[in-house]
């Protein structure tokens, strides 16, 4: 039997960490999936073309990031056409998977709905919504509105799972308030929703949160004032549209200092881990 396939991003490559640790990161999160015995794919785009697999020369590319742009799914067509490089986020990464046959994605923070302007919502929401990829992740980070994005989740017809948790968890931290729609303990657990949830003929994604592992959780007050000051920057410098989720991001890196690289990274790690074993779940 051939290993089953781990899809990864690249945004949080060339947009979402700092290099080299980025470089660093995309290629241990390669070996922790090839260790649990999955075959890791990581997506973008080169020259044009959607690839998922990119080599450790395509990742060190995206990692230092000059001639990367990013991808959402409102921008496939256009780089098609003009043969660019690009970074995929959670929404084209699903897309690029769900074409490669790739039915689990491992990813650190899902795109939601900002808080402030509710017309700045992710496309990984269209994605969820539209296309049939299990996403693992650590949640939305705090940076968006969590209740409203958890909201269109629901409306969406997108199942939330609580890996080993009865809240959805918020990124840089353990626990949001907000509930998941089931807790699932084991990988088995998981695999039998996903194949319940296809063998309804359901077309919508699926997310399994998983939480920071504790010992590299962020202190709630830290995570909540660094955010803070954060969105008063972009609003004060009038940041918008794609640009806005990397400055945020960029921002509480810089504010925090180590203790969310620290966060970022060992959660990454986690995720890379719970995604390949549920990976192996669905194909026993
Ligand atoms: N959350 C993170 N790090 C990231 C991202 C989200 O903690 O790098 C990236 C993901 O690729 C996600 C994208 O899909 O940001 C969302 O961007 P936007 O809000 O512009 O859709
Ligand atoms: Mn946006």
């Amino acid at each position: 039997m051939n290993p089953p396939l781990v899809a990864l991003e690249s945004t949080v490559i060339a947009h979402g960490l700092p290099y080299p640790q980025n470089y660093e990161t995309a290629l241990r999160l390669e070996s922790i999936i090839r260790e649990q015995g999955a075959d890791p794919r990581t997506c973008g785009f080169i020259g044009g073309e959607p690839v998922a697999g990119l080599s450790a020369g395509q990742i060190e590319h995206f990692a230092r990031g000059e001639g990367v742009v990013k991808a959402s799914l409102r921008d496939l067509g256009i780089v098609a056409a003009r043969g660019w490089d690009a970074a995929t986020t959670v929404a084209t990464t699903m897309w690029v998977a769900h074409r490669a046959g790739i039915e689990v994605f491992v990813t650190g923070g899902l795109g939601g709905v900002h808080r402030g302007d509710d017309f700045d919502e992710s496309a990984d929401l269209t994605a969820l919504a539209t296309i049939p990829v299990l996403v693992i992740c650590a949640g939305a980070k705090a940076i968006l509105d969590l209740p409203r994005t958890r909201e269109r989740l629901e409306t969406l017809g997108v199942p939330v799972i609580g890996y080993g948790c009865d809240e959805v968890p918020a990124f840089y931290t353990r626990s949001s308030g907000l509930p998941v729609d089931a807790r699932c303990d084991s990988p088995a657990e998981v695999a039998a929703i996903w194949q319940a949830h296809r063998a309804l003929g359901l077309r919508t994604g699926m997310l399994v949160t998983v939480p920071v592992p504790p010992a590299a959780e962020l202190d709630p007050t830290v995570a909540d004032e660094a955010i803070t000051e954060a969105l008063a920057a972009a609003s004060a410098q009038q940041v918008r549209g794609k640009t806005l989720t990397p400055f945020l991001l960029d921002h509480i890196a810089r504010s925090t200092g180590a203790a969310s690289l620290r966060a970022n990274l060992a959660l990454l790690e986690n995720n890379a881990r719970v995604g390949a074993q549920i990976a192996l779940g669905l194909a026993r």
